[in-house]
């Protein structure tokens, strides 16, 4: 199973809807018969990649797989019956599948007179697909709320201007976090004031081949020559200030993670309403006094109501051409 994962991680697999799954097939003195894994949606899935690969030596195998096999016909076919048809005698899988369309292939294996067993390193299957499993598991993708702030708490001075409050090392750090998402969201707001171009780019500011989905929310139009609607990467613009509406209509697009980037407003709103499951904030070494807040009102008026996420990751990003660290605090 740890060369199942292994291989399910293989680096090279386009971001997309699909989970990353790994197989191995084994014969019974436990040498291995083929290998598989997914490359991404519409492309085999890691059991058919592993029994393509197997041919007639599949016959009596063991699969040990990442996923449970698939039950479902989608933009393939279904790999427990795939699995039954060549001949695997037992199949060992770490996650049940949490994809209700997908599901119950351990019943078809099991009905067919398959051995199955499942739960072994079921943590480590469902951390490789983390933001995967949170999304089919709520029914709506992940949101990850990234803020930049001052000591005290600001985003902008009381002037407007916020370029910059974080470091260039903080920056860059972002454009790393923003291309492991596949969606960038933020608020009208922010594209009428900010003008923000939304891309992920390399250290050299040069656009990165393959872009996030850059959504808006809200419902003023946008002027045609926003930067967010150039052709630097696709845009959708959501007309509703509902966070629930937001990510059920970027569900519906297949998007599993939402990076969160928008000013004080929108930021509260996804967080009163319980619609932030991951935070990342850049503090920079500086005081301003006076300005916008990070986050608009939460209806907090008592220390005992506070927002309290856990910490997960603290991590001090050093100054690049003589400027200050700056912190990156990770918190769920
Ligand atoms: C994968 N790769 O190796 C396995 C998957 O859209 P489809 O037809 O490719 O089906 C995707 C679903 O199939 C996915 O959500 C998961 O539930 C199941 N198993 N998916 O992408 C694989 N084994
Ligand atoms: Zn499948």
């Amino acid at each position: 199973m740890l060369r199942a994962l292994e291989l399910a991680a293989t680096p090279g697999v386009p971001l997309g809807p699909n989970p990353r799954v790994g197989c191995v097939l084994l014969a019974d003195d436990g040498s291995t018969i083929a290998e598989g894994h997914h490359r991404g949606a519409g492309t085999a899935h890691a059991e058919a990649d592993a029994l393509a690969r197997a041919g007639g030596r599949a016959r009596g195998a063991t699969a040990v797989v990442t996923l449970e096999p698939c039950a479902h016909t989608g933009r393939t076919g279904p790999c427990a019956v795939a699995l039954r048809e060549a001949g695997v005698r037992r199949v060992v899988f770490a996650q049940a599948d949490p994809n209700p369309v997908a599901a119950g292939g351990a019943q078809v294996l099991r009905e067919a007179g398959i051995d199955v067993e499942q739960g072994l390193l079921e943590v480590q299957a469902r951390e490789l697909n983390r933001v995967w499993t949170f999304a089919q598991e709520h029914g709506r993708p992940f949101v990850t709320w990234k803020f930049a702030t001052t000591l005290d708490g600001r985003s902008a001075a009381a002037d407007g201007t916020s370029r910059w409050v974080s470091s260039r090392a903080a920056r860059l750090d972002t454009h790393r976090l923003r291309a492991l998402a596949d969606t960038m969201l933020v608020g009208t707001g922010t594209v009428l004031v900010d003008d923000p171009a939304l891309t992920v780019r390399d250290e050299h500011d040069r656009p990165l081949p393959h872009q996030p989905l850059r959504a808006v929310m809200g419902e003023r139009d946008l002027p045609a020559d926003r930067r967010v609607l150039d052709d630097a990467a696709e845009t959708v613009h959501l007309r509703t200030r509902d966070p629930r509406e937001a990510l059920a209509a970027l569900r519906e697009r297949e998007r599993q993670h939402v990076f969160l980037e928008g000013g004080p407003t929108l930021a509260a709103a996804f967080l009163t309403a319980g619609l932030v499951d991951e935070v990342v904030a850049y503090v920079a070494p500086m005081l301003l006094g006076a300005g916008l807040a990070a986050v608009g009102d939460l209806g907090i008026t008592t220390i005992a109501a506070a927002f309290r996420p856990g910490v997960t990751d603290i991590t001090v990003l050093d100054g690049i051409d003589g400027e200050q660290p700056n912190v990156r605090l990770t918190l769920v």
